[in-house]
C-alpha cells in the first residue's frame, strides 16, 4: 500500500449549504431562474453591469450572516494537523474556510472580497458594495472594479500550483461539488493518472462519481468531521 503524505482536496457549493449559501444547480439554483452557465459570464457582465454588480454586492453583503459549519472546521483541523503535504482547492467564492481557520488554501473561481481592477490590473480587498462607479484604491480610476470572480471562458487561478499539487497527491478528496464545471471536474482524472486514491463526499453522485475508488452520500457537516477524525485519529 502507497504511503499517504500528500492530501489534495477539492470544495464546492456544497460544502457552504449547511451554512446557509444556497448552490448553483437545481431547484433553488443561487442564480434565480437563470442557468449559471447563460449569466456567470463576462459577456453577461458587459450587457447588463448594475444586475451583475447588483447581485455580487448582495452576496458580499451576506458573508456577514453566515458562518463556517463543522465541515469547514474539519478541514481547518486537518490543515493544521496533517503533517505531510495538504492543499485545499475551493472554488467557493466565499471565505468560510478562512474564516475556519483553514490556511493552506486557495480560490480557484476568485473571492466575494476582492474586486479587480481592469484600468491597473490590482487585485484589491473589498468591503461593502462595489456598484459600477466604485473608484480603484491603487490607481484612482472610477468605474473600472469588477467582481473578482472567474467567469465562464475565463481562466480559473493558480492552475500550475494545482496542477503541481495533484502531481504529487497520494489522496485526492472533492466535497460538495456537482462534478459540472471543468478543468475542476478533471482533477479526479488527473489524480488517478498518477495513482491518487480518490475520495469524494457528496450529498448525491456528482456527475463523475464513476471515477471514484469511494463516494460517501450525506451531508458534507458530518461526513468531513468523521472522515478528518479516521484521518487524523
Ligand atoms: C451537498 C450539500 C451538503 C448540497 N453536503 N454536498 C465543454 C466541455 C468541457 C468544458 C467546457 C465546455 N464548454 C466550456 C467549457 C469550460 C467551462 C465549463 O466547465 N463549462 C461547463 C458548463 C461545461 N469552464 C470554464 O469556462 C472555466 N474556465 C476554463 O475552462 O478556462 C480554460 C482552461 C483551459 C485549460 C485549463 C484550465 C482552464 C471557468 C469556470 C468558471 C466557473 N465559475 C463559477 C462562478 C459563478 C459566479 C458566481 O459565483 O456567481 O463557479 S460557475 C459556478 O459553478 C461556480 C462554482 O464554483 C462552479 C461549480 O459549482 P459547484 O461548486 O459544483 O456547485 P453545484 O451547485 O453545481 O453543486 C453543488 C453540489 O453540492 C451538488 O452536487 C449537491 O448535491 C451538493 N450538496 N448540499 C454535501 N449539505
Amino acid at each position: 500500500m502507497r504511503e499517504l503524505r500528500n492530501i489534495v482536496i477539492l470544495t464546492g457549493a456544497g460544502i457552504s449549504a449547511e451554512s446557509g449559501l444556497a448552490t448553483f444547480r437545481g431547484p433553488e439554483g443561487l442564480w434565480e431562474g437563470h442557468r449559471v452557465e447563460d449569466v456567470a459570464t463576462p459577456e453577461a457582465f458587459a450587457r447588463d453591469p448594475v444586475l451583475v454588480h447588483r447581485f455580487y454586492d448582495a452576496r458580499r453583503e451576506n458573508l456577514s450572516q453566515v458562518a463556517p459549519n463543522a465541515a469547514h472546521a474539519a478541514l481547518a483541523r486537518l490543515d493544521a494537523e496533517w503533517p505531510g503535504g495538504l492543499l485545499i482547492v475551493t472554488q467557493n467564492v466565499d471565505d468560510l474556510h478562512e474564516r475556519a481557520g483553514a490556511k493552506r488554501l486557495l480560490h480557484m473561481h476568485g473571492e466575494l472580497r476582492s474586486g479587480w481592477c481592469r484600468a491597473c490590473d490590482a487585485r484589491v480587498a473589498w468591503e461593502g458594495a462595489m456598484g459600477g462607479h466604485a473608484m480603484c484604491p491603487e490607481c484612482g480610476v472610477s468605474g473600472a472594479v469588477r467582481p473578482d470572480i472567474v467567469w465562464f471562458g475565463e481562466m480559473p487561478y493558480e492552475m500550475e500550483r494545482i496542477d503541481r499539487a495533484l502531481m504529487e497527491a497520494d489522496l485526492f478528496v472533492s466535497i460538495g461539488t456537482s462534478g459540472n464545471v471543468y478543468p475542476a471536474a478533471g482533477f479526479v482524472q488527473t489524480a488517478k493518472y498518477v495513482g491518487a486514491r480518490t475520495l469524494e463526499m457528496n450529498l448525491e453522485p456528482s456527475l463523475g462519481s464513476y471515477l471514484f475508488d469511494e463516494s460517501r452520500i450525506g451531508k458534507a457537516g458530518e461526513l468531513v468531521p468523521a472522515w478528518v477524525e479516521e484521518m487524523l485519529g
